[in-house]
């Protein structure tokens, strides 16, 4: 815990910023091709995506659903529910379909090597969204698109770090799916941005599977066990949300005996965070799928694609959040 993990993902070159925001359903962004198809030939995409767990995950689903329809893309879709098995099942059986590119979202970081090979072995391009494998073989996928999930942390630490000022500040941590690129990397991120200021401390940390009912239930538990709590992180809207029922039924008044941070920015966080139950949300943007189309055309067609490509996020106050509403997509 704490220590740095050497990422191989950083470690590539090529990092291609791509503001997913601002790239219009099916146009092309980021790359210099815009609807190149393979000769006239339908491209068939398997996906298997993680489950159905928060707000971010549906409007991460519509996107690659509306996506796939307006790109021309045939999507075979999956839901794993949370499970790696699952996902694991899916992939094998996009294989033995012969679909022309497979996309991810895995579920956890590890243990996807022997799936990964067999693709590689049929020949059949894969692409990982939104979250990564720790594989030590590159070339076991095509690229990686989505968040810096570690500065993702570092910027909600660095918000508390302002706002504490030297006050001793007990922090609880409710934190992603265990294993997950996400909630490993935004536990990372925080601590980094947060460890040189010894008034704040991280007093307890458990998993609330960025569900609303975790978050809800570990938040219980918390508020059972410490009594002596100034702030929340919670790695995601829909853990922070549970987590305010919880507070509420014990009493207290979150945003203001409790403060907190979460990360997403869907509409019901931001909803909060303009009514001032949340103090602040680092975005992560989950309107992947025209990026992903696009890189699944250009790597049907053998183009080079960079191995790593970004999406831009920003972050929310509460005046912010009452400005951006209305024009949230999600
Ligand atoms: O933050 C969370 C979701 O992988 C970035 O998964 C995604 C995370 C997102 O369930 O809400």
């Amino acid at each position: 815990m704490g220590k740095l993990r050497k990422r191989m993902l950083t470690a590539l070159a090529g990092v291609v910023a791509v503001t997913g925001l601002l790239s219009a359903c099916g146009g092309g962004s980021g790359g210099s091709t815009g609807s190149g198809g393979s000769g006239g030939d339908k491209i068939t995409m398997g996906f298997a995506q993680v489950g159905a767990e928060s707000g971010w995950r549906t409007a991460n689903t519509k996107s690659i659903q509306e996506s796939a329809t307006s790109a021309g893309i045939t999507l075979k879709f999956s839901d794993a529910q949370q499970k790696q098995a699952n996902q694991i099942q899916a992939i094998r059986s996009y294989i033995q379909q012969r679909v022309d590119v497979i996309a991810f979202s895995p579920v956890v970081e590890s243990g996807w090597d022997p799936v990964l090979q067999e693709a590689k072995a049929a020949k059949i391009p894969v692409i990982l969204t939104d979250r990564a494998v720790d594989s030590k073989d590159t070339s076991l996928y095509a690229t990686f698109l989505g968040s810096d999930f570690i500065k993702e942390g570092e910027k909600a630490g660095e918000w508390l770090v302002k706002d504490a000022g030297s006050k001793p500040t007990n922090v609880v941590e409710i934190s992603g799916t265990t294993g997950s690129a996400p909630a490993l990397d935004r536990a990372e991120g925080f601590r980094n941005a947060t460890k040189a200021s010894p008034n704040i401390k991280i007093i307890a940390s458990q998993t609330g599977d960025f569900t609303r009912a975790g978050g809800k239930q570990v938040m219980e538990a918390f508020l059972k066990a410490h009594k002596d709590i100034d702030v929340l992180y919670a790695h995601n809207d829909d853990e922070g949300l549970g987590a305010i029922e919880a507070i509420k039924a014990a009493g207290l008044t979150p945003g203001k005996d409790i403060k907190i941070i979460t990360v997403d920015a869907v509409h019901d966080g931001m909803q909060a965070l303009a009514d001032g139950e949340i103090n602040y949300i680092v975005e992560c943007n989950p309107l992947l799928g025209p990026q992903l189309m696009d890189l699944a055309k250009q790597v049907v067609d053998g183009q080079s694609i960079p191995k790593r490509v970004e999406t831009k996020e920003t972050t929310f106050d509460q005046a912010q959040a009452k400005e951006a509403l209305p024009s949230r997509q999600y």
